[in-house]
Parts: structure tokens; C-alpha cells; sequence
């Protein structure tokens, strides 16, 4: 399934006079446009692989129908997710949910639809089959040296196959913790981890990273071994340079201030990046934007003012990823939804009036402050998001194309009604 450009055209052809409508009042406003409109055209975001099926929970799953049962199928939803929206330009792979076994084909199927491959992520997890020894008790934490091997081992060969995709990136997510006071000396359990992850460390090509992961909770209920950002954080430091702190934010408890946090490890230079979705309670992977589109602001107006001061590309120099999970929508509208939510929070980054907003600051003016940030906020610069993407070719209005084109009723024709996806 491929999505034509002249399809993407028709679409947008409808929506040209509305279009240019709005673009042009708020357009009227920014003072900064062409740099704003390159920024946004440059920018894009990772979409996962695990996310192009339907996860469901732990108590279900409903099939969507037309999943992609195998990463060639994958690599074709996130094809048709960047035609569309021309800001999808990478895949993060899940080792061994995907095992990449010709791997220059798979980076010649890719770069058909002009895809490239971001981070792996490792999985230690779930016991796979045939697997020697078990995850039950943790992996890079285990209080058991062999089990501790087989997890580091395990990682190595991701960073083979992500060398082979031309990655350039660990993305490293444990699930290692404990359920219960008493089960884990905390001290022992990191300084096994430390060890572990030196170990990985050492085995990433020069050009690499490996970006560390934290979550408060769940699976386990009563620690997890790198719960928070300062876990990782101290990890990454005593790591060394290619190491950093990967943000996901459904991996916080309720009400941090995860723009405080972003801000800071952006100014360490430890911010590896990000794992975008929402939530209203814990690890939701909602919808990004779908709950609490304003804290998603406050976050890229700290990265856009944090990136700046030290001379970063915002495009290139982090990891910008999805990282979601979907029950009851179609993953494709999903994913494209939380890329408008991510572009539309930047763009209004963007348009933060910076000089006067330190101004406010510096004279202790709240008030300015507050209205600096509420008013770029409460800009719709949605215009300007799609007029970046309509100057790439992509859709006016992603999710309508993608109905109006019927690509889920020709995926389910091509693959069936009753197919499960793999991953969570
Ligand atoms: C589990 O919480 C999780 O959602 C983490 O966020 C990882 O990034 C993801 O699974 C994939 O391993
Ligand atoms: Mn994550
Ligand atoms: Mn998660």
C-alpha cells in the first residue's frame, strides 16, 4: 500500500482556499515566518514499530484489523504515515519483536518511502522463547552474574542490528525493580545495572549513544532499579559521554514538572530525548496532545529556549520518538494525530516572544511572563503546521486524507480483518 502524491494533491486541493484563509491571518502575526516554517519542515518524528498495531491492555486486545504482521508491513504503515504528514521520517525498532534478518533489504524497503532507522531498543523485559535463563527477577540488575551476561549479551546484538539499519542508538527501557520491601538491596541492584550498562557501553561504535530510560513504577509495585531521572542521570554520568537520559512522559508520577526536568538535563547536556504520549494517571500511552496538550508546550517552550542557548539543531540534535500504545483507535490516525500535537506544541515554541519573555524575568514581572507564554499558546498555529507540510507535499489535513483515500479498508483487503500485531 502506497499512498500517491497526486491522491495527497487532490485531497489537499479541496482544502487550498480554507487554507490559505487562516494561514494568512495568523501569518500576518509572526514575525519570524520563514524561520519558523523551515523549523517546522525540518522537524520529525520517530514513529515506533511497536505502535502500528493494536497493544490493547493486559486485560485484552481487539484486533484493529489490516495490522502489519511483519516489519516489511510496518516499515509500509509508517511509509503511508509520512506521506501524509511529512514528518515521520524514521522507525524505532523493538529487538527481537523485530528481527531485521536481511537487514540491507529492509533498509532498501525503507528508504523507498524515505525512511530511515532511529534508536533500537532492547528488550529484557520478557523471557523469549528458547531463552536460557530468566527475566522474572530482572535483568541488568539480577543478583545472578549469568542472568546479568545473558541481558548484556542480549543488548550487544541489538547494537549489531541496529548497526546494520545504520542506526545509531540504544534505546535502553528495564523493567527491573522489585515488588515487594525487602526483595532487593537498592544499593546492589544499581551498582549491578552500572556494571551491566559499562559493559554495553563499551560495545557502542564510536558514533553511537545509548540513551537510558527511567519509570517510576509498574511492572514492578515497589521499586524500580532506574525509577526517576536522577537514576539515570547518575548512570549517564558515570557512563560517560554517549550516554544520556531518555524522557518519556508517561514515566513520571502525577503532577512532576517534567519541563523543569526536560530544562535541566537539556542544560547538562544529558538530554537524550524524548518518548512522546499522554496520560491522566501513570504509563497511559494516550494519544500525545489528548490530555494535557499545555504541559507538551511548556516542555518544547524549555527545549526551543534550552536548544538555542547552546547551539543546537532542533531537528537533529535529540531523539524525538512516539512512544504509544493504541486500544480503540486505528494506529495510523493515532499516530498522526500525536505528530500534530508534537508539531503544533513546537510551533507555538516557536513564536514565545524570547526577548520579551526575559525581560518579564528579569524585572520579576509575572504577570508579562504569564502573558508572553499564554499568548503564543493560545495562537492556533495549526495553519502554520500544515503549510510546512503542504510545502513537502504532504496532507493538508492528514487524518481526512487518510479516510478520504480509504487506506484502512485497503490494508484490511491486502491483509485480512483478523491480524494481531507483535509488541505490547
Ligand atoms: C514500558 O513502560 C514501555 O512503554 C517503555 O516506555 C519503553 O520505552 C517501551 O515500553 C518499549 O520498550
Ligand atoms: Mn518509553
Ligand atoms: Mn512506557
Amino acid at each position: 500500500m502506497k499512498v500517491e502524491q497526486f491522491k495527497i494533491d487532490e485531497s489537499n486541493h479541496q482544502h487550498k482556499n480554507e487554507h490559505q484563509r487562516k494561514f494568512d491571518y495568523v501569518a500576518a502575526d509572526v514575525a519570524n515566518l520563514d524561520e519558523v516554517l523551515q523549523k517546522l519542515a525540518a522537524f520529525n518524528i520517530t514513529i515506533p514499530s511497536w505502535a502500528l498495531g493494536t497493544g490493547g491492555t493486559r486485560f485484552g486486545r481487539f484486533s484493529g484489523g489490516g495490522e502489519p504482521r511483519s516489519l516489511e508491513e510496518k516499515i509500509e504503515d509508517v511509509g503511508v504515515i509520512h506521506a501524509l504528514n511529512r514528518s515521520s521520517d524514521s522507525v524505532s525498532l523493538h529487538i527481537p519483536w523485530d528481527i531485521p534478518e536481511n537487514a540491507a533489504s529492509i533498509k532498501a524497503l525503507a528508504a523507498q518511502v524515505g525512511l530511515r532507522f532511529d534508536a533500537v531498543n532492547s528488550n529484557t523485559f520478557q523471557d523469549q522463547k528458547d531463552q536460557q535463563l530468566s527475566y522474572k527477577f530482572g535483568s541488568l540488575h539480577h543478583v545472578d552474574k549469568a542472568v546479568r551476561k545473558q541481558a548484556v549479551e542480549h543488548n550487544i546484538q541489538v547494537i549489531k542490528y541496529g548497526v546494520e539499519l545504520g542506526s545509531n542508538a540504544l534505546s535502553v527501557w528495564l523493567s527491573d525493580g522489585s515488588n515487594f520491601p525487602g526483595q532487593l538491596n537498592f544499593r546492589k541492584a544499581f551498582q549491578n545495572t552500572l556494571e551491566s550498562l559499562k559493559e554495553i557501553y563499551e560495545a557502542l561504535p564510536d558514533d553511537w549513544k545509548v540513551w537510558v530510560e527511567y519509570k517510576p513504577y509498574e511492572p514492578n509495585f515497589y521499586s524500580t532499579t532506574i525509577g526517576d531521572w536522577g537514576q539515570s542521570l547518575l548512570l549517564a554520568n558515570k557512563l560517560g559521554a554517549k550516554a544520556s537520559t531518555l524522557v518519556d512522559l508517561g514515566h513520571h508520577l502525577p503532577n512532576t514538572n517534567i519541563e523543569q526536568i526536560v530544562a535541566l538535563l537539556l542544560m547538562e547536556g544529558k538530554l537524550a530525548g524524548f518518548h512522546f504520549n499522554d496520560s491522566k494517571y501513570g504509563d497511559d500511552d494516550l494519544t500525545v496532545g489528548s490530555i494535557n496538550p499545555y504541559q507538551l508546550y511548556l516542555i518544547f517552550n524549555e527545549l526551543v529556549e534550552g536548544m538555542d542557548a547552546r547551539g543546537m539543531n532542533h531537528a537533529k540534535d535529540l531523539g524525538w520518538m512516539i512512544d504509544a500504545s493504541h486500544n480503540v483507535k486505528d494506529p495510523v490516525e493515532d499516530l498522526l494525530q500525536s505528530v500534530e500535537a508534537i508539531k503544533i506544541a513546537y510551533a507555538q515554541a516557536l513564536i514565545v516572544d524570547r526577548a520579551a519573555l526575559l525581560e518579564a524575568q528579569n524585572n520579576n514581572d509575572v504577570v508579562r511572563a504569564q502573558e508572553i507564554i499564554q499568548e503564543a499558546y493560545r495562537t492556533d498555529v495549526r495553519p502554520l503546521v500544515a503549510e510546512a507540510r503542504l510545502r513537502q507535499g504532504g496532507a493538508l489535513k492528514p487524518v481526512e486524507a487518510y479516510r478520504q483515500l480509504a487506506v484502512r479498508e485497503e490494508l484490511i483487503k491486502e491483509r485480512g480483518s483478523k491480524t494481531v500485531a507483535t509488541g505490547l
